[in-house]
């Protein structure tokens, strides 16, 4: 197929990839809805694609039972220097990981169609909105890109002749070799998995894998790793948070920007449906958040995507109504079960588990079957606007100016609900120390405390030391225009093993907290670990939490913090004399405070 396209760096680097992967052709998708329906229907035709009764437009996958989520050990960030990757990222030297990747691609696409997918990170013509194009031998990427990204015709115009735009370059790694059947979920084998970003030159290149953030390289790859380190390098932030709009009784509006680790329920968050008189919420973005600072000197922030990528086991109208309404059509499953109706079905889902179904390895499944029936990381794929409580400014050029930065895990003990940073400083400290017990989202031992700062360990594309060293510059030009910041855990329990915290929906009333600090309505607390509610000023109307419960939920746990000090000086120690001065000054404060 003749390319569209007049941008000559452009063409150039889809020919010089042709010639290397050697597909039987290649195919510039337009990102219209005929494509998209084409392609599912190739991939119902092939059996890769399970079409749902149940749901219009929407279209069950299955992938290979090894290709189930982020890799995070074959994920690389090659700089020139192992030093300008740091501690926190694998790092190969670019050449000998090109020379290497390069081998595999050879050929890769043999007996394929490579797919060149142009993609706008941002509502096009937004100031912060950055070009990508993908070229993937995966039809099922395509079609989950139209979803998350703004795809086609449209970005090449916006690129032009000479625009600039971050080349990302796909294959699954499974030539079909002529008169070979394919199989439901072609990739390679894990020690043939690269996930590859080459920052200096805004590059990405991913061979192996078809699934998720190794796959769709508009997210994880480009908006997070690369994004990031052109963020540093032009003075803006690229940060994994979720965005919502708050507005409360008085019509006033705040707008949230929340970090949270994979899994810990910032999709539901992203979506709240707030349970205090009054109060509304819109959903913004549920993942990215990219942010620069606006003529009016405060900080201005857009979802670069257009679609939710969400983990599906546990959402439910009962956690996550918004969601459930996101995904009744036009909505692409992937690792769920399938059941005897035509629906789809996972662990957490509402109602009584159905009496039979197809389980995500195919497998015949009932509630008697010792395995989950949904993978715990599957997927469902659903266009953001989709979503009831969308924001009718979700694509707004300019973004919405953000009031609070919240920061958060997943932990059962020593950290309260909700404290405040008592400046951004200390704010920066509490998001540097941030940790969290692990989850399915990414490969490894699920429930071993990891510090996750700022919830990007996986999505830094550069040394973290600096990227510490990043918030603190944006902090200095913000000056009194920061967002405030605080740190919450929905997930402490008692010593007995229960949640103290109803969460989800009722995490509005913590929220609530937060718009109140910012606009001088409530005080609070000094403690040794930060600023906590006055007695009476969480609104917990409606609720019914035995005091001593809510005694526990909000103690600050003075020995548990001060046994917790050597493994954040060992944390810190990781990044030597890259860690900034200002993080080991704020480790000092709250020892003292300790006492
Ligand atoms: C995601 C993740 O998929 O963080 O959003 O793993
Ligand atoms: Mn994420």
């Amino acid at each position: 197929m003749k390319s569209p396209s007049a941008n000559t760096k452009l063409n150039q680097w889809v020919q010089e990839s042709a010639a290397m992967c050697q597909p039987d052709d290649i195919c510039w998708c337009d990102g219209s809805v005929e494509e998209y329906n084409r392609f599912m229907a190739q991939m119902v035709a092939s059996g890769m694609a399970i079409p749902l009764k149940k749901r219009p437009n929407s279209f069950l996958f299955r992938s290979d039972p090894s290709d189930v989520a982020r890799v995070e050990d074959r994920t690389y960030i090659s700089t020139p220097t192992k030093l300008e990757a740091g501690p926190t990222n694998n790092w190969i030297d670019p050449g000998e990981l090109k020379a290497t990747m390069r081998g595999f691609y050879k050929g890769c696409m043999r007996g394929r169609t490579m797919y060149v997918i142009p993609f706008s990170m941002g509502p096009i013509g937004s100031p912060l909105a950055k070009i990508g194009i993908e070229i993937t031998d995966s039809p099922y990427v395509v079609c989950n890109m139209h979803i998350m990204t703004r795809v086609g015709t449209r970005v090449l115009d916006a690129l032009g002749q000479d625009g600039e735009f971050i080349p990302c370059l796909h294959s699954i790694g499974a030539p079909l070799e002529k008169g070979r059947k394919d199989t439901a979920w072609p990739c390679a084998p894990i020690e043939q998995k690269y996930i590859s970003h080459f920052p200096q030159e805004n590059l990405i290149w991913s061979y192996g894998s078809g699934y998720g953030g190794n796959a769709l390289l508009g997210k994880k790859c480009l908006a997070l790793r690369i994004a990031s380190a052109v963020a540093r390098r032009e003075g803006w932030m690229a940060e994994h948070m979720l965005i919502l709009r708050l507005t409360n009784p008085e019509g006033r509006r705040f707008h949230i920007a929340a970090a949270f680790p994979s899994a810990c329920g910032k999709t539901n968050l992203a979506m709240i449906n707030p349970t205090i008189a009054g109060w509304k919420a819109e959903c913004i973005g549920d993942d990215i958040s990219w942010m620069k600072i606006g003529p009016d000197g405060r900080l201005y922030a857009i979802n670069p995507e257009s679609g939710f990528f969400g983990v599906a086991p546990g959402t439910s109208y009962n956690s996550n109504r918004s969601a459930m309404d996101s995904i009744k059509a036009n909505t692409i499953f992937t690792n769920c079960a399938l059941t005897d109706d035509g629906d789809i079905w996972w662990e957490g889902f509402d109602g009584k588990p159905p009496a039979h179904a197809i389980d995500w390895k195919g497998r015949d499944w009932t509630p008697a079957s010792k395995s989950d029936a949904a993978h715990p990381n599957a997927r469902f794929t659903a266009p953001a606007k989709q979503c009831p409580v969308i924001s009718p400014d979700w694509e707004k050029l300019e973004g919405v100016p953000i009031d609070i930065f919240i920061f958060g895990g997943r932990r059962a003990s020593v950290v309260p609900l909700v404290h405040e940073a008592y400046n951004w400083d200390h704010g920066v400290f509490m998001g540097s120390t941030a940790a969290s017990e692990t989850t399915a989202a990414n490969i490894g031992a699920v429930g071993n405390l990891r510090r996750d700062p700022f919830a990007m360990t996986p999505f830094c594309g550069y040394n973290m030391g600096d990227y510490f060293q990043h918030w603190f510059a944006m902090g200095d030009k913000l000056g009194a225009k920061a967002p405030r910041i605080f740190y919450v855990n929905w997930f402490r329990k008692s010593p007995a093993g229960k949640w103290l915290w109803p969460g989800y929906s009722e995490n509005s009333r913590v929220l609530k907290w937060m718009c109140d600090r910012v606009g001088g309505k409530v005080g609070a607390r000094e403690t040794p670990i930060g600023l906590l509610p006055l007695e009476g000023e969480l609104d917990l109307t409606g609720l019914s939490i035995p005091a001593q419960d809510f005694a526990e939920l909000m103690r600050v746990d003075v020995p548990a913090f001060k046994a917790e000090v050597p493994d954040m000086e060992k944390h810190f120690n990781r990044f030597g004399d890259r860690l900034p001065a200002r993080l080991s000054a704020q480790l000092k404060l709250l020892v003292q405070r300790l006492g």
